[in-house]
């Protein structure tokens, strides 16, 4: 079912790459879980923070070191995530988009003039970039997109409005997909460009209000008569936008994968601490059975996910395809942290439905992972898909 796909991806060595995960580690930790609260009530991660991941060198993990990044391989990268993912999503989300589904198309389908031209700039935190695929009228149907890229000379004008765009405020790089052939209805007339955020014509929304997730921001981008020239076209290849997207997306889904497992950890991590604590009936209630079951379903499914995760970034580093392997996890890490923070809200109990508490505010963060980067029931459609392949 897996072929050949990549080069190889090698990563840094075990000893660099074990002094940045402690790091990290230590500093989502010590720095980043005491501002939680602040972040919460402000909707916002504090600037000092976001030079301090600039600083650690956030911005450039996936960016190989040729191109001035860290240059991590996909195991490595989600060994890192899983620990980003221990703390609320807004620190993690200022350089998400840039270090995945913002910055990796140009690395997988670009020109090596492009690569130049903007991964340096990427892995520095110069840039910040965002992907623009979702619109108002296609989101699981992303092929339908409507955002148009007219061909006038040497250059195309764009015209569309891109939905819930993560960090669209913040960029000054946009990878765009929009259609250049408007006589090709579905993916094969869609094209990715890369495009200044300040270019003439780009206007955004006002910051949506969500769920939970606060601190991360998302917005409308609206294009009106935007001109862009034809070398923006990753790879210089138009037609070729949806392509590119699909396989940004099998990376990224990865990526979600281990932050739904650093987060699955984070709670029951928490929920062990209060049923330790917590007493009821003369005794704590982590010992009562009922309660250890719900602990054990939640240690056993978080394994379970990362057991996939890691058997797929070790397939990924071998330069297989990986797209069944990517959906998978991404619907199963996606669907078990759903249930891992039911689970701690039960225990929790009362306490669990307080603000108080950072059980409330978890529950309401995950629930948008089983609908971002692609909702469960699409990861199931390509699961279905590549299952049915095989059988051909
Ligand atoms: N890697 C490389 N190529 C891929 C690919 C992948 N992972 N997935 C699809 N393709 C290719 C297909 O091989 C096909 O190529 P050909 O036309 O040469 O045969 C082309 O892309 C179109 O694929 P397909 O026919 O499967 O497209 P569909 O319109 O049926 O859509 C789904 C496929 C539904 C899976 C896709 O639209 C999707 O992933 N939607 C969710 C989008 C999403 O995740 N949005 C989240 C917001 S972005 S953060």
């Amino acid at each position: 079912m897996t072929s050949p796909a990549r080069p190889r991806l090698a990563g840094v060595d075990a000893e660099t790459f074990q002094t940045l995960k402690g790091t990290v580690k230590r500093y989502v930790r010590e720095r980043l879980v005491p501002l939680e609260t602040e972040v919460e009530a402000n909707d916002e991660v504090p600037a000092a923070v976001v030079k301090e991941l600039k600083d650690l060198g956030l911005f450039g993990i996936t960016i190989p070191a040729e191109y001035g990044g860290i240059g991590l391989s996909a195991s490595q990268e989600v060994d890192l995530a899983v620990e980003l993912g221990w703390t609320c999503p807004a620190f993690r989300g200022v350089f998400g988009t840039t270090i995945g589904i913002g910055s990796m198309g140009i690395l997988i389908d670009g020109t090596e003039e492009q690569k130049q031209a903007f991964l340096p700039r990427l892995a520095a935190g110069e840039l910040v970039s965002s992907f623009c695929l979702t619109e108002p009228g296609s989101g699981s149907d992303a092929a339908s997109l409507q955002t148009s890229a007219r061909k006038q000379g040497d250059h195309y004008v764009l015209n569309g409005t891109k939905r819930f765009i993560t960090n669209a405020r913040r960029a000054n790089l946009l990878t765009v997909m929009a259609r250049t052939d408007p006589g090709i209805k579905g993916a094969g007339g869609i094209s990715a460009f890369l495009v200044d955020a300040d270019s003439p014509g780009i206007s955004f929304g006002k910051k949506d209000a969500k769920m939970g997730q606060r601190g991360t921001v998302t917005s409308d981008v609206i294009f009106e008569d935007v001109k862009v020239p034809a070398s923006r076209i990753i790879g210089l290849k138009p037609g070729q936008g949806f392509k590119t997207a699909m396989k940004v997306l099998d990376r990224g889904r990865l990526h979600i994968g281990a932050v739904c497992v650093g987060t699955a950890r984070r709670l029951i991590h928490e929920a062990m601490t209060y049923s330790g604590e917590r007493k009821q009936f003369g005794a704590p209630i982590g010992s009562f059975q009922l309660v250890q079951a719900m602990l054990a379903d939640s240690w056993t499914e978080c394994y379970a996910a990362e057991a996939m995760l890691r058997d797929a970034a070790a397939r990924f580093d071998q330069g297989q395809a990986i797209v069944i392997e990517a959906a998978a996890v991404k619907m199963y890490a996606s669907e078990m942290v759903g249930r891992v923070a039911d689970r701690a809200v039960q225990i929790f109990g009362g306490a669990g439905y307080m603000a108080a508490y950072p059980i409330e505010r978890i529950y309401r963060d995950v629930r948008l992972v089983r609908i971002y980067e692609g909702t469960t029931q699409i990861q199931q459609l390509v699961i279905a898909r590549e299952m049915r392949k095989g059988m051909e």
